[in-house]
């Protein structure tokens, strides 16, 4: 049934347009329509033409489109290193579309026939060639055979491949958190040298299997500048291990920037030393016994020793003191060096003055070592010293500074137990040093300190105290020492008693540091005629 017609006698018009109205001006469905001409003639015959097709349509083409990630990096490390744009479209069209930059030149042309396809762009133009970085913009058309056209664009694709780059440098090699203040943390400088886009980051502490004992981390592009770390995992615990820091920061546009630091050693055990003294009772007094000190260094090769120190100490020894007391100490010899001590440290009882350590005397010590991150190991000891016979033109002297009497008396009365029964051992040793010399007269000699001379009072006064309290005072307790070696066991007859005041000092009065040792017992051995 004819839609639409144009009747006629003579006056045939050369051309007809029909606008898919019918002949009652409704529009006609979408559709394939015939078209025919029938002509008759005036002498009877006809004349038919056609059918011709035409097809009718008023339905524009559609599509919708989209495009994933809009900010790319096209660089080859397999993130983010292309677009994909999404297309649905109906079928039955075909469309073209069009990569532009921003400032509309074409980069790239694509066509699809019969429908729009979906598609990926890596950021390259037709000639294969990386576009700079920069925004794009997408767009997709369509014009049908009827004329309809249709379109759709996508702004904002962004393309931005470079490589952006970090560093991390720590501020030490090793630490030691062990809180002495030595070396107990490390800082690390992290450099991000694009900031922009940042979408998250993480600094992790990599022990020497990899493994991420502590991190630090955010999101956004607030990346510290510096960083410390006190050598703890997450649960405040210290492992000694090697670390290395890793700073790992990640784009919206999907690289991952990467940085670790050099290694970072975490170590806060000491080193490992034993120290050993021997002889037991040292005694350099050149008789051939005992007469050097061999401190024996037992320290592991693998500790790390980067400086150690030995130090002997002298206690002065004071009038009444209780064994409590903090006494005066000072360094009387000292060794030092770099690197790992010597098995072997030798004595021979000097100090670096040239004093010869005091009969009978503890010298205490210590030996401290550290490692290079300031671990530090001491071993403290004990060097007993022997009675030293020292050998004075043709006697024997015994020098003993180490007997302590009550002050300003002739006795032990009121004094520590300890300090009367050390006495008490020391004037028993004596007595048995006596008996190695048998043919030898002993005198004892009291020897005391002056106070007058001491603090520089006159002279009279100073007579008045030698005479008046130093000399019956020395004379006293020389015969306390005889009683006490009698009754150890010496002959009687061997024994002779002089107190001889401040008059024989050993160092001088003003000589804050050593005068303790005037006050003392001396033993001169002079062999029998
Ligand atoms: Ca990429
Ligand atoms: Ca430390
Ligand atoms: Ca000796």
């Amino acid at each position: 049934m004819p839609v639409r017609s144009w009747k006629g006698m003579t006056d045939i018009k050369s051309q007809y347009r029909w606008d898919g109205m019918t002949d009652i001006g409704l529009k006609v469905p979408d559709g394939p329509y015939s078209v025919y001409l029938s002509l008759e003639y005036a002498n009877g015959d006809l004349f038919d033409l056609g059918p011709m097709q035409i097809f009718v349509d008023t339905v524009a083409p559609k599509i919708s489109i989209s495009a994933d990630p809009l900010l790319f990096s096209p660089n080859g490390d397999g993130i983010k290193d292309y677009v994909t744009i999404t297309q649905h479209s109906d079928p039955g069209d075909d469309w073209f579309g069009t990569i532009r930059s921003a400032s509309g030149a074409t980069v790239r042309s694509y066509s699809w026939k019969g429908q729009a396809k979906n598609f990926t762009w890596d950021g390259t133009d037709a000639n294969k060639k990386l576009v700079p970085n920069g925004t794009y913009s997408y767009e997709v058309v369509s014009v049908d055979a009827a004329g309809n056209s249709a379109s759709a664009l996508i702004r904002g694709i962004t393309i931005d491949s470079t490589k952006p780059r970090v560093f991390v440098t720590a501020s030490d090699s090793g630490i030691s958190p062990n809180g002495d203040g030595i070396r107990d943390d490390v800082s690390f400088s992290l450099t991000v040298e694009n900031r922009e886009g940042v979408e998250s980051w993480r600094f992790s502490l990599l022990d020497s299997k990899g493994l991420e004992r502590s991190f630090f981390g955010g999101s956004g592009s607030d990346v510290p500048t510096r960083l410390v770390w006190d050598g703890r995992d997450l649960e405040g615990r210290v492992i000694e291990d090697s670390f290395t820091g890793k700073l790992s920061v990640k784009y919206l546009k999907g690289d991952v920037a990467e940085a670790s630091s050099a290694k970072i050693v975490v170590k806060i055990a000491p080193p490992a030393v034993d120290i050993t003294v021997s002889p037991e009772y040292f005694s350099p007094d050149d008789d051939g016994v005992d007469d050097v000190l061999t401190f024996g260094i037992a320290a592991d090769k693998n500790a790390g020793i980067t400086e150690w120190k030995l130090e002997v100490m002298e206690i002065a020894v004071v009038e009444s003191a209780s064994a409590q007391e903090v006494k005066p100490t000072r360094t009387f010899m000292a060794w030092s060096g770099k690197g790992t001590p010597p098995t072997q440290i030798r004595w021979n009882g000097k100090s670096s003055k040239g004093e010869l350590v005091e009969s009978a005397t503890d010298y205490p010590f210590e030996f401290a070592c550290w490692d290079a991150l300031g671990n530090q190991t001491k071993v403290k000891g004990i060097i007993a010293v022997d009675v030293l016979v020292i050998r004075d033109g043709d006697r024997l002297k015994i020098r003993v500074p180490s007997i302590v009497f009550r002050a300003n008396y002739a006795d032990f009365i009121g004094l520590d137990s300890e300090i009367v029964s050390r006495n008490e051992k020391v004037v028993a040793r004596i007595a048995q040093i006596l008996s190695k010399f048998p043919d030898y007269q002993v005198r004892i000699e009291g020897h005391g300190n002056n106070i007058g001379k001491m603090l520089g009072y006159s002279a009279s006064r100073i007579q008045q105290e030698e005479v008046n309290e130093l000399i019956p005072l020395s004379t006293e307790r020389a015969e306390v020492v005889r009683k006490m070696l009698v009754e150890n066991g010496v002959d009687p007859r061997r024994l002779s008693v002089v107190g001889l005041g401040s008059s024989e000092p050993v160092v001088p009065f003003t000589d804050v540091q050593n005068r303790w040792k005037n006050r003392r017992v001396e033993f001169v051995l002079i062999k029998n005629q």
